[in-house]
């Protein structure tokens, strides 16, 4: 299989994470990708007309995007373990925790890109704030979830710890632990997994 990839993207990090739980690790190839809402990557557009990454093309040539459907797909053609819970409260409660965490990533991006892509002069304050109010309400969700969240590896867990890694990687000054200790002792806890240790993106980074 091949993975379009780009060692900064958290949706990346998160498939790369289930292939490693799933036990795919060894059998998918990774592509280099440079995935850019402006500056579109030719070869990830010509897989996935979004132009984004992650984009999987499978050996029996499907080509499957976003992470979500991508980790479905592993979790479903499982060689080692399930990160999807299979029923009842625990499937509804990590298909929760996947939505927060990517919501919080989408609003993280669009403050990226906002800070990056968008022209100086085209920059709106109160939209960047409005979406850092976003990723408040979202961590002030997780830390209300904090007590019950285990480290254990389901889909939930692995994009909330994705999502807060990729505070760490792009917004170093966002002191998002200050306020929320009991997330921040969670997500001490659950960072040592070796998945999530190696799908770590690489430090420090170009712009
Ligand atoms: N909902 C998608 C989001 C993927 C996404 O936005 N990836 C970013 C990189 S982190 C990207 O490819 N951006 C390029 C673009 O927006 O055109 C997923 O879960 O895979």
């Amino acid at each position: 299989m091949k993975l379009y990839y780009s060692s900064t993207s958290p949706y990346a990090r998160k498939v790369a994470t289930v292939a490693i739980e799933t036990g795919h690790e060894a059998v998918i190839e990774r592509l280099a990708a440079a995935p850019h809402p402006i500056d579109r990557d030719a070869q990830v557009v010509a897989a996935n007309p979004l132009g984004k990454v992650p984009t999987l093309v499978t050996d029996d040539g499907l080509t499957l995007f976003d992470s979500r459907v991508i980790a479905e797909y592993l979790d479903a053609h499982t060689r080692r373990r399930r990160v999807f819970p299979n029923e009842g409260a625990a499937r509804w409660t990590a298909l929760t925790q996947q939505s927060l965490g990517d919501g919080l990533l989408d609003a993280a991006l669009l403050i990226r890109y906002e800070q990056t892509a968008r022209p100086a002069e085209h920059r709106w304050d109160l939209w960047q704030q409005r979406q850092f109010d976003k990723i408040g309400s979202a961590l002030a969700r997780i830390e209300e979830w904090s007590p019950a969240l285990t480290p254990d590896l389901t889909i939930g867990t692995i994009t909330l710890a994705c999502a807060l890694g990729y505070l760490d990687l792009r917004f170093p000054d966002y002191n998002w632990r200050g306020a929320h200790r009991g997330a921040a002792d969670w997500f001490a806890a659950v960072s040592v997994h070796p998945s999530l240790e190696a799908t770590r993106a690489p430090q420090p980074l170009a712009a």
